[in-house]
């Protein structure tokens, strides 16, 4: 059977998606496409696949049996609400949403649905990389994680769109999450210091150092920086009470000329996670086809934003800000070995 898939949002990574939905995977189709700019969403669309004017018709549309959301974040909540209203599986870009409120929303909706129908767009834990280090420290012989050092360098970000609130609510979500997922654990408090501003982005508040507090008493230190001009630069070290187990430095080839000796480093996200996001939707698809969803949940989602917002509130006050979840839902509690 072939999953018939709706595309909303048709921007950079849509674009992106639909490509490798149409050329690189099986076992779906994209059937379906809408963007608020029309004409976009129609250049986009693969051949044979209809553009519709609203992501609430697409989603309602019986051609189209789940939906792809990779709009910009503060219409997630919508659309997200349309597809659990459908009963279709849905895979949503991060962020879940913009606020706490819109993320107890869709987890109230979906757990009175009564199936997990969402998957979020925190591609970091479908790589390759990340999974292996993941395996060393669950193995448990390097002991207990105490910090993880977590470095997330853009080349640089779109000047106007790309907001001073965005290098927390945006960028640092992937760190967060990947931080709960890497020491299964949860974040009780965020701090946010501010270094010397780098002038790559004018008035940009950039780069940011942000401590993340686990439950368990780990500290996890990251550095959000998204102009530094020389590449897109994704590191991870974990230092646990009887060694340490760190992400390799990407293969590259190595190119000797007149200038020295160096290597390529990836532009964009997209080079780097291709092989992350093309396993993401592979696992998608095997779920969604089966009407449901696995991998990164609303849950993963509404905490990621609790801590963008609590790091937003520690660049105004200067201080530890705590992090407040409510119960977990049993429809979130999968055992911590098999959540992807
Ligand atoms: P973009 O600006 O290139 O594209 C967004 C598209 O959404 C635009 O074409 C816009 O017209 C459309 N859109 C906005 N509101 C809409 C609505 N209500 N209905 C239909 N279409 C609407 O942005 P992008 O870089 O492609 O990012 C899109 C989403 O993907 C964001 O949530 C972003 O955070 C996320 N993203 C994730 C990753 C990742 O690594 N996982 C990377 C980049 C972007
Ligand atoms: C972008 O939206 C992403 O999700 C990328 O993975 C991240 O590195 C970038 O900073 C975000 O703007």
């Amino acid at each position: 059977m072939t999953l018939r898939v709706g595309v909303i949002g048709t921007g950079t990574i849509g674009r992106d998606h639909i490509r490798r939905l149409t050329t690189v995977l099986s076992g779906a189709a994209v059937v379906a496409v809408a963007d608020i700019d029309r004409d976009g969403a129609a250049a986009a669309a693969p051949p044979g696949a209809e553009t519709f004017d609203t992501a609430e018709a697409l989603i309602r549309s019986d051609k189209v049996d789940a939906a792809v959301i990779c709009s910009w974040g503060p219409a997630h909540e919508e659309q997200l609400l349309a597809a659990i209203a459908a009963g279709k599986p849905v895979f949503c870009e991060k962020p879940l949403t913009t606020s706490e409120a819109a993320a107890l929303k869709v987890m109230e909706a979906e757990t009175a649905f009564g199936r997990r129908l969402v998957q979020v767009g925190f591609m970091r834990r479908f790589d390759a990389d990340y999974r292996r280090l993941k395996a060393v420290i669950d193995a448990g012989e390097l002991g207990a994680p105490l910090m993880f050092h977590s470095v997330h360098r853009n080349a640089s970000v779109p000047a106007g769109l790309y907001t001073s609130d965005m290098p927390l609510n945006d960028t640092l979500v992937h760190d967060a999450d990947v931080s709960r997922w890497l020491l299964t654990d949860e974040i009780a408090g965020v701090e946010v210091r501010l270094p010397r501003r780098s002038r790559q982005g004018g008035e940009l508040r950039d780069p940011h150092l942000v401590l993340l507090h686990m439950r368990s008493g780990a500290i996890v230190d990251v550095e959000i920086s998204v102009n530094i001009a020389y590449g897109y630069d994704i590191r991870g070290e974990v230092s646990c009470e009887r060694g340490v187990a760190a992400l390799p430095n990407r293969p590259a080839t190595v190119v000797s000329d007149l200038r020295g000796i160096r290597q390529a480093i990836p532009e964009d996200w997209r080079q780097r996670f291709v092989e992350a996001y093309d396993q993401e939707f592979r696992e998608w698809i095997a779920a969604a086809s089966a009407g449901t969803a696995t991998g990164p949940s609303t849950w993963d989602g509404y905490a990621a934003t609790l801590v963008a917002d609590a790091a937003l509130r520690a660049v105004s006050s200067g201080n530890l800000e705590p992090v407040a979840m409510i119960r977990k839902p049993e429809l979130y509690d999968v055992p911590a070995a098999k959540a992807a």
